[in-house]
């Protein structure tokens, strides 16, 4: 049995040396970055049984993307590869200030766009404690968005726990459509995961911790958890209110914190740790992604656990 499954797009991560301009590098580095394996590879990384799904072309470029993805400890083994399709492609320039980072995108009619409930490893979801889905796979054609649905109701017809984080997109829809199709998935899940700035402009909640978890947790129920950048993270399941503190660091790269935070909350919930405790979990993590370079986290169960328990300041 699995203790995560995921399934999304992964891109070709291409990025000039740090402080040069897209346009002005000759050479690029080469890395993979996508909001679920980030996840998939955070979880593996603790020690936990993690299992990514998606489709890749069946070419160098898909084989170096599982290749390092295993690397982390991911079980890739459902991988559907595709002899004539694409990876999708994201260029990152970093600027100066970390808030300054550029993403583009090049990854219309990818392989991971043509995911479908067709080609979804069905019964595996079934073989997994947890379920967990962004926000981004059904911005990135109909059949994804189908198949988003058609995992979510699998899942919650065989009793396995599920999360969405509602991680918006901009570059790839208007708030109109995401509010529209998100809000079924957000119901569904048993913890949605979603930054207050994208819970105001997708579905209108007021602007202030409280207003917006009680607005959301109307709509959807379950167990809100709402991120708010440096100043932490809260959570409410409808009796309790939860807050976790946002660990202060010099941010290197923002790229794949909130990924972290969702990794290191369901490390927690995954040991049975009570919200408050797994939000902490969340937000070292976050800490930990937001010191380093890259979408994925390199701290081990080691550096998170020390982290958490405030113990030594170090981190080695
Ligand atoms: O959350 C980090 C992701 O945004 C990054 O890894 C790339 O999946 C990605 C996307 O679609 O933006």
């Amino acid at each position: 049995k699995y203790d995560l499954l995921t399934f999304g797009e992964t891109m070709l991560r291409l990025s000039p040396e740090r402080n040069m301009y897209l346009e002005q590098a000759h050479s690029l580095d080469i890395n993979f970055g996508g909001a679920e394996s980030n996840v998939a590879s955070n979880m593996a990384r603790l020690g936990l049984h993690s299992c990514w799904y998606s489709r890749l072309p069946d070419n160098p470029i898909g084989h170096a993307c599982v290749r390092d993805l295993r690397g982390h400890g991911v079980d890739t083994h459902l991988v559907d590869w595709s002899p004539d399709e694409r990876m999708g492609v994201y260029y990152i320039q970093y600027g100066e200030d970390p808030r300054g980072i550029r993403v583009w995108y090049d990854r219309a009619n990818s392989a991971a766009s043509h995911i479908s409930p067709e080609t979804l490893p069905l019964a595996e979801i079934g073989e997994t404690r947890w379920l967990h889905l962004t926000g981004i796979t059904p911005a990135l054609s109909e059949s994804c968005r189908a198949a988003v649905a058609a995992a979510l109701d699998y899942a919650t017809e065989h009793d396995v726990s599920t999360s969405f984080d509602v991680n918006y997109r901009a570059l790839l829809w208007d708030t109109a459509t995401a509010a529209a199709v998100l809000d079924p998935f957000c119901k569904q899940a048993d913890v949605v995961f979603v930054a207050l700035r994208d819970a105001v402009n997708l579905w209108g909640v007021p602007d202030n911790i409280r207003g917006a978890l009680d607005a959301l947790h109307e709509k959807w129920g379950g167990i809100i958890i709402l991120t708010s950048g440096d100043q932490g993270a809260w959570a409410y399941d409808g009796s309790e209110r939860y807050q976790a503190e946002s660990v202060p660091v010099t941010i290197v790269d923002r790229i794949g914190a909130g990924d972290a935070f969702a990794s290191g909350t369901l490390f927690g919930l995954l040991n049975d740790k009570p919200i408050q405790e797994a939000m902490a979990y969340g937000t070292s993590l976050a800490a930990l992604a937001l010191t380093t370079l890259g979408d994925m986290v390199f701290a081990t169960r080691e550096d998170l656990e020390s982290l958490v328990t405030g113990r030594g300041g170090a981190l080695r």
